[in-house]
């Protein structure tokens, strides 16, 4: 092997593992967490998928990196034997790599049972919302714990107008087809399925505008069902509430 070739072959296999190890963090970054999140259910998702997208990013450069550096360290030279010693039927090494993984996967699911808590159980003293979807729109009642806007609607039907720092219980129903009321910073997806009535929560803890989208594909209109929840401090809720009709 000349000096260039070695040279080539090097820099071959840094390419090939710095590319997805540049590109992964980015691409995750864009897709996997949600955007800011804003409350403790959306918080606790965010901090699973950390969780899931470190572990396996540290075993995917612990891999990978002892893949390069074996390839570079033990390749075939003049005078050395191309056979390996052979490790074939080593227990030790068998119930290692059984038992490790095991156990990252035990402490993942245990991590994600002790979140599950904050993702999906609305406080009981949770300000009801009900949500219906159709196509192609999403519609808003407020349901009890909300005060003055108790059996009311939103002044401006699209736009859910909410207090911060106060959980809200979202109650979702479907007249037509199956759709999905999701908004990012604040908690999990739930689906609007006809016939049964399903929730979710959230607790924004800033004011603010959030913005979803219908999550599951529900018609031609289903690119226009935006979704536009303000969260309003504890005053300007009280005077909002105090004027619906
Ligand atoms: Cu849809």
């Amino acid at each position: 092997m000349t000096v260039a070739h070695r040279l080539r072959t090097l820099v071959a296999l840094v390419t090939a593992l710095a590319v997805p190890l540049l590109l992964a963090p980015a691409a995750l970054a864009d897709t996997a967490t949600p955007e800011q999140p804003a409350g403790p259910a959306s918080h606790a998702i965010d901090n699973l998928y950390r969780a899931i997208i470190g572990t396996t990013m540290v075993i995917f450069i612990l891999v990978g990196g002892w893949l390069v550096y074996s390839a570079i360290r033990f390749r075939a030279r003049p005078g050395r034997p191309i056979d390996p010693p052979q490790v074939h039927g080593s227990s030790r090494l068998e119930w290692g790599w059984t038992i490790v993984p095991v156990l990252i996967l035990i402490g993942l699911a245990g991590y994600t049972f002790h979140k599950l808590p904050d993702v999906k159980d609305a406080p009981s003293d949770s300000m009801i919302v009900n949500v219906t979807a159709q196509q192609f729109s999403f519609s808003y009642r407020y349901g009890p714990n909300s005060g003055a806007a108790e059996g009311k609607a939103p002044s401006t039907p699209a736009t859910l107008v909410v207090p911060e720092d106060t959980p809200v219980k979202v109650v979702v129903r479907s007249k037509d087809v199956v759709h999905d009321w999701w908004v990012a910073s604040l908690g999990p997806k739930v689906d609007a399925i006809p016939g049964q009535v399903t929730t979710t929560w959230f607790q924004a803890n800033e004011t603010g505008v959030y913005h979803g989208q219908c999550a599951e594909f529900c018609g031609v209109g289903h690119a226009t069902m935006f979704i536009t929840v303000k969260v309003v401090s504890a005053a300007e809720w009280q005077a909002y509430a105090g004027g619906l009709k």
